[in-house]
């Protein structure tokens, strides 16, 4: 793994070359997605079978689309006790913790003749997207159907491709786990299509959450406005702050936990002391031999990966609030102490005892975060975005008294004579 220092030539360019590295993928499925989105929004029902047998070599009819409550029974019949046990605990915690995110409905009287409030209703129906084959994760089952649920959505739809009819039983006892009410057996662009318009078969959301690849991510950004949509997330990042406490062997088992989901992940330790930099370095080369996807995580580190050398801490937290990662770890012996001055990041694991993988699977908080630098305005996936708000107005003839010559003048101003009417009309004699 690279070493480098902020005066080395050679910083910048390899900053850039991560930060940017999101960037390059997009751009020529744009066309292929929207020709896609288009023909289930005309055709529904037949253009998402056609297009599933397409792309995941799986012939659907309206009567297997959907996976059955036996197909369900089979799924778990297949998955150990204690797997079970392990994704149940994960979801009690998650449901606990995004349990505490929840926003009340709030009224509140002024003057007690106006009374002002704000009602918070879940969405009637959302869409998860689950990706198929190897980034099929029960634990992204978890993260987005379990917050949904939490915020009182009645109807809770999963998507998941099943190419050539085969599932992750995980993935679907994780969905029965979350209560998710219904299974489709499709992915891709034509499944987000699906959930967006509607077909059929396939109801229409109010919003689609969930990862994919490129072809997903292209067609929620194409349909968002007909539906909500969480965030595009590019590829994953860790950034580890150390003051050269710690063990080298822990920073860099987090680094390729990282590393080992994508080629275009990225990892990078920010330390403040050359002889761990180096002790890393060297544990980086011995883990990596030791790794089944040892060919994803080599790829990611190289490309993407660095130890960088700070002068002190106050340049380690300038750099990582300047990255904004998604995944901040602060192995340091005094987390809190600058937990303070940390202005951007999507989760921030404290300490050399909380690896981000605690996070990834059953802490509480949600693993989908602001990736590429948007955590300086994009927040975790939680409750709030499976409600939204409605406002509450109430005047009593007293208030209309009170408030009443304002809202006439500013209709005036406005040259709206109706709506100043609406008013005086009311409190003639
Ligand atoms: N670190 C991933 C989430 C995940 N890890 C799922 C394991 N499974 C994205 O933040
Ligand atoms: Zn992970």
């Amino acid at each position: 793994m690279r070493i480098l220092r902020f005066n080395d030539d050679a910083f910048e360019p390899t900053l850039q070359k991560i930060v940017n590295r999101g960037a390059a993928a997009q751009g020529d499925v744009c066309f292929t997605v929207q020709e896609i989105i288009d023909d289930v929004r005309r055709r529904g029902d037949s253009a998402l079978f056609e297009h599933t047998e397409k792309y995941d070599r799986l012939r659907l009819t309206a009567e297997t689309l959907e996976v059955s409550a036996e197909e369900i029974d089979q799924a778990l019949a297949g998955v150990s006790e204690e797997s079970l046990a392990a994704l149940r605990l994960a979801a009690e915690r998650i449901a606990a913790f995004h349990a505490k995110q929840k926003e009340q409905t709030w009224l509140s009287t002024e003057e007690e003749d106006v009374l002002l409030g704000q009602m918070v209703r879940p969405l009637d129906r959302v869409g998860i997207y689950v990706p198929g084959g190897k980034a099929a994760y029960p634990s992204s089952v978890l993260m987005n159907a379990v917050p949904a649920k939490v915020a009182g959505v009645p109807e809770v739809i999963m998507v998941v491709p099943m190419p050539g009819g085969e599932v992750n039983p995980h993935v679907l006892a994780a969905a029965h786990l979350a209560g998710v009410d219904r299974i489709f057996k499709v992915g891709g662009a034509q499944a987000v299509a699906a959930l967006a318009f509607g077909t059929q078969s396939v109801p229409r959301v109010d919003k689609i959450t969930g990862p994919g690849n490129i072809y997903v991510a292209t067609a929620k950004q194409q349909v968002f406005g007909q539906v909500d949509i969480d965030m595009i997330a590019g590829p994953s990042e860790i950034l580890i702050i150390n003051d050269g406490s710690g063990d080298p062997a822990h920073l860099a088992a987090d680094l390729l936990g990282q590393a080992e989901h994508d080629e275009l992940a990225s990892s990078i330790l920010i330390t403040t002391d050359d002889k761990i930099a180096k002790k890393v370095a060297k544990e980086v080369e011995k883990q990596l031999k030791e790794l089944s996807r040892e060919t994803i995580a080599r790829k990611a580190i190289e490309a993407f990966g660095a130890i960088f050398i700070a002068r002190d801490l106050d340049e380690a937290i300038a750099f990582s609030n300047r990255i904004a990662p998604e995944h901040l770890e602060l192995a340091v012996d005094n987390p809190f102490e600058i937990l303070p001055r940390i202005r951007h990041a999507g989760a921030i694991f404290l300490g050399h005892y909380t690896p981000e993988a605690a996070g990834d699977y059953l802490a509480g908080p949600n693993h989908t975060l602001p990736t590429g630098g948007t955590a300086r305005f994009f927040s975790p996936l939680s409750t709030n975005d499976f409600v939204k708000k409605s406002s509450i107005v109430s005047f009593s003839r007293n208030g209309l008294e009170r408030l009443g010559k304002e809202i006439v003048h500013i209709a005036e101003l406005e040259g709206l004579e109706a709506h100043g009417r609406s008013v005086s009309i009311r409190l003639e004699k």
